[in-house]
C-alpha cells in the first residue's frame, strides 16, 4: 500500500525518526565506505557553491499565473474542489471511463443547485469534519407525482430525505434515494457517504455519469447520452451543457491554487524542479544536492544530485522564507504548520504539507512527505530511481496535515 520514499531509518538508536541529513550523510558514507571519497567530494561541493557558504545564490523561480478555484465565479471553493477532485479520483472508481472533466460536473451542479448555494444555501468552507457539507440540506420536491414529479412512493425510509411517504432528490446534485444507494462513492475519504456533502456528490455524479461500461466522454453522443441518464429531458441536457461551456472557457483548472504569497511561492518552488531525480539524503534550501543512490534498501553508493522527499520540502518552504527543517518527522515536529492529524484531505489547502506514516493519524514515523496542490493531487520527490513529479496523494497512509499558517 505505501510507496514509501524516505528510507526507513536503521540508525542504531531505533528510532522511528528519520535521520538528519547529516546523519544519512555519516551512514551512507560509512556503508559504502567511501569515507576516503569525503574530502574529495567537500572541494566538489564547494567548487561547485553547493555548500552554503560555498558561493550559492538563490535564484528566483518563476511563479505561473493560474485559474484558481477562488476565482471561479460563482461556486463555492469546496464545490470547485470537489469537482476537481472527482475529475482526479473518477480514474480509478471507473477506470473505463475515459476524459470525464470537471466542468461536466460543474455544468450539472450549476442546473441542479447552484452548486450548493441553491436558496440561500452555504457550502461549509471551515477546515474540518464539515468542510464541503452543505448547509442546511437541499432537499427536493415530493416526488408524489404532482406538479409534473415522478411519482415515487418512500423507498429509504426518510434515510437521505426525510420524507418516509414519497421519496425527494437530495443534495446539491439531486440524487433520487434509490440511484444514490447504486453509485455512492466516498468522494473525501472520511469512512462515510454522504449525499449533502459535495466531494460525495461530485465523485458519485461522476460514477453515474460514466456507468461501468467503456466510454469516452469527450465523445458528444456519449455526453449527451450520460446527461440524458441524469435527467431524461433534452432540455435538461441542453442547459447542462450551455453550463459547461460556460466553464469549458475558462481554461483548464487543473490545480486548485487559491494560492497567495507563501503557498503559491512554494508549489511554483516544487514544479520548478520537476523531473529532478530522487536523492537519497538529497536537496535542502539551496536546491538540488549531492546524495546517495539509492537508499539502504536499493543502494548502488553513486552519489547523485536531486531531492529525497524532504529534502524538496525543505526547499521549497525555504522559498517562501520558512524553515521547516531537513526530514519529514523534523518537518512534521517543527512547529513551523499548524498539524492536524487526519487521514483524509479535508480542509486542506495547496501548498500544506502532506505526512505520511504507516500508523495514519498517529504523527509518529512519519516517513514521507509531500506538497499538496488541491484537487487529491501532490508534488513529491517519490522514490529511489524516480523523479519529482506530481501524482495523485496515496491517501492510505496519509497521516496528517501540515497547514501553512
Ligand atoms: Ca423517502
Ligand atoms: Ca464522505
Amino acid at each position: 500500500m505505501s510507496t514509501a520514499t524516505k528510507p526507513k531509518p536503521t540508525s542504531s538508536a531505533g528510532t522511528s525518526e528519520p535521520m538528519s541529513s547529516g546523519k544519512k550523510w555519516a551512514i551512507g558514507l560509512v556503508i559504502a565506505g567511501l569515507l576516503p571519497w569525503l574530502f574529495f567530494i567537500l572541494a566538489m561541493f564547494i567548487g561547485t557553491g553547493l555548500l552554503p557558504g560555498g558561493g550559492a545564490s538563490l535564484h528566483q523561480d518563476p511563479v505561473p499565473t493560474q485559474t484558481s478555484c477562488v476565482e471561479v465565479a460563482g461556486i463555492p471553493k469546496p464545490t470547485c474542489e470537489a469537482y476537481l477532485s472527482a475529475e482526479q479520483k473518477i480514474k480509478k472508481v471507473r477506470p473505463k471511463c475515459k476524459n470525464l472533466k470537471w466542468t461536466l460536473l460543474a455544468g450539472i451542479g450549476k442546473i441542479e443547485s447552484h452548486h450548493g448555494t441553491f436558496m440561500g444555501r452555504k457550502v461549509n468552507d471551515k477546515p474540518g469534519a464539515s468542510y464541503g457539507d452543505v448547509e442546511p440540506p437541499v432537499i427536493g420536491p415530493v416526488l408524489d407525482g404532482t406538479h409534473n414529479t415522478q411519482r415515487i412512493p418512500d423507498t429509504d425510509g426518510g434515510k437521505y430525505d426525510n420524507d418516509t411517504t414519497y421519496d425527494r432528490a437530495v443534495g446539491p446534485t439531486q440524487f433520487i434515494p434509490q440511484t444514490w444507494e447504486s453509485v455512492a462513492q466516498d468522494g473525501d475519504d472520511d469512512g462515510d457517504t454522504d449525499p449533502q456533502n459535495v466531494f460525495d456528490s461530485a465523485l458519485s455524479t461522476a460514477a453515474l455519469l460514466c456507468g461501468k461500461n467503456s466510454v469516452d466522454m469527450s465523445d458528444p453522443t456519449t455526453e449527451h447520452d450520460a446527461i440524458y441518464r441524469y435527467n431524461h429531458s433534452e432540455q435538461y441536457v441542453k442547459d447542462v451543457r450551455n453550463a459547461k461551456a460556460e466553464y469549458d472557457a475558462l481554461g483548464d483548472i487543473t490545480e486548485p491554487v487559491n494560492a497567495t504569497g507563501d503557498a503559491k511561492k512554494i508549489i511554483a518552488a516544487a514544479k520548478s524542479q520537476k523531473g529532478v531525480p530522487y536523492s537519497w539524503g538529497g536537496g535542502d534550501t539551496l536546491g538540488p544536492s549531492y546524495g546517495i543512490c539509492c537508499s539502504p534498501g536499493g543502494y548502488s553508493g553513486r552519489f547523485i544530485k536531486g531531492f529525497d522527499c524532504s529534502g524538496l520540502t525543505e526547499y521549497a518552504y525555504g522559498k517562501a522564507g520558512i524553515m521547516i527543517g531537513g526530514t519529514a518527522q523534523a518537518q512534521h515536529d517543527s512547529g513551523k504548520v499548524r498539524v492536524t492529524h487526519q487521514t483524509n484531505l479535508k480542509g486542506a489547502e495547496p501548498g500544506d504539507l502532506l505526512f505520511f506514516s504507516d500508523n495514519p493519524g498517529s504523527g509518529k514515523g512519519i516517513f514521507h512527505v509531500s506538497i499538496y496542490l488541491g484537487g487529491n493531487r501532490q508534488i513529491e520527490a517519490p522514490r529511489t530511481n524516480d523523479v519529482v513529479k506530481e501524482s495523485d496523494v496515496r491517501m492510505g497512509s496519509l497521516d496528517s496535515i501540515g497547514h501553512l499558517k
